[in-house]
């Protein structure tokens, strides 16, 4: 009962998008007196919202605070499927793992997972994302395109490009995507992409697709081992950015683009990830699992592999590897 007051407050306010509104508006729009209004923006404000009360004009919110919940999520959410179920906690082991459980037990798709804290976050080959709370965004989202299993390497790339259009709409920052999975900011990583798939034989029955994005930390909060190559878009822009607008656009953006990759194919998904990528035309190392590669990144394929023409004048498909830039 609470919360769903505070819901219809925040959605009130919300809607008023920024103008004040009077205490009774909000009481009678709510349907709970004005002394128990006064009570909840009390919570409010000890939760880290600025409100500001003008007598005769009412209250508006002038700050919130970058506290991520589903509320701050779901409240301005202009997706239609994506990111419509939402799974919140404050700390979890990592957000792929409670994903794999939902998929398993059919959650619809576009359900997305997100929490404040992961305590054993992980990146690809088992390795560990450092995810602290209260700064970062770790999130995992549930998709089922009806697309073969080979095809799913493009939903990496196709979720690099919405990321990368969402931080440029909400900060003044420009992102490069390196193949497969990193969003570099002056070569330092500030986002890295995880997918995994559940799947038989050659049918997709769910994919997902985990995010950590380092958003509000300063160079103090990293591990020393992180420092020389991690970084944030706090310490790229000097500018807190309030996660849940970030995940909201997000979640926009990937709509957009997997409307348009469901119904024309990888082709239009492909040039705009070219356009962002700095992996291409260069003289690259790539690891993968079957040895090391070195050459001349020339681009990737239709179905996402990353063509490289090594130094003995072969063509090679590289579908899952790291890679590093030569200068
Ligand atoms: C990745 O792996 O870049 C994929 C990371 C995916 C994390 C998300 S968070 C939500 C969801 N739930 C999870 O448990 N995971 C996903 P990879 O390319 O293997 O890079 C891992 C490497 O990045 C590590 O070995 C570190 O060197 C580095 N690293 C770890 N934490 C980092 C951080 N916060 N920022 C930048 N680099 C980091």
């Amino acid at each position: 009962m609470q919360s769903e007051i505070r819901t219809k407050l925040l959605e009130a306010f919300s809607n008023a998008n920024g103008e004040f509104i009077s205490g009774q508006k909000i009481s009678e729009t709510i349907g709970v007196s004005r002394t128990a209004v006064w009570k909840h923006m009390e919570e409010l404000r000890k939760e880290g919202y600025e409100l500001e009360a003008v007598r005769r004009l009412g209250y508006r919110i002038t700050k919130k605070p970058d506290k991520i919940s589903a509320n701050e999520i779901r409240l301005g959410l202009q997706t239609k499927v994506i990111g419509r179920t939402i799974h919140f906690e404050d700390q979890v082991t990592s957000t792929q793992k409670i994903a794999q459980g939902l998929a398993s037990e059919g959650t619809p798709e576009g359900t997305i997972v997100v929490a404040d804290q992961q305590t054993s976050g992980r990146g690809r080959m088992a390795r560990a994302w450092y995810s602290p709370s209260g700064t970062g965004i770790w999130m995992s989202l549930i998709i089922r395109p009806n697309i073969p299993v080979s095809s799913t390497p493009q939903l990496t790339l196709l979720t690099a490009v919405a990321i990368v259009q969402a931080i440029e709409e909400v900060t003044p920052l420009k992102p490069d995507i390196k193949w497969p999975n990193d969003l570099l900011i002056n070569g330092k990583k500030v986002v890295g992409i995880l997918t995994e798939l559940q799947a038989e034989a050659d049918q997709v029955h769910s994919v997902i697709i985990g995010t950590g994005i380092n958003v509000n930390q300063q160079e103090s909060d990293f591990p020393d081992e992180l420092k020389p190559i991690a970084t944030s878009l706090f310490q790229e822009s000097n500018k807190k950015v309030e996660r849940s607008q970030l995940i909201q656009s997000i979640l926009l953006k990937f709509e957009n683009l997997y409307h348009l990759y469901l119904e024309n194919g990888f082709r239009p998904i492909k040039l705009l990830w070219e356009s962002y990528a700095i992996s291409l035309n260069r003289e690259i190392t790539a690891r993968t699992l079957n040895g090391t590669v070195k050459g001349k990144a020339l681009g990737i394929n239709d179905k996402g592999a990353l063509l490289i023409e090594s130094e003995e004048g072969d063509m090679i498909e590289i579908y899952s590897a790291d890679i590093n830039l030569s200068e």
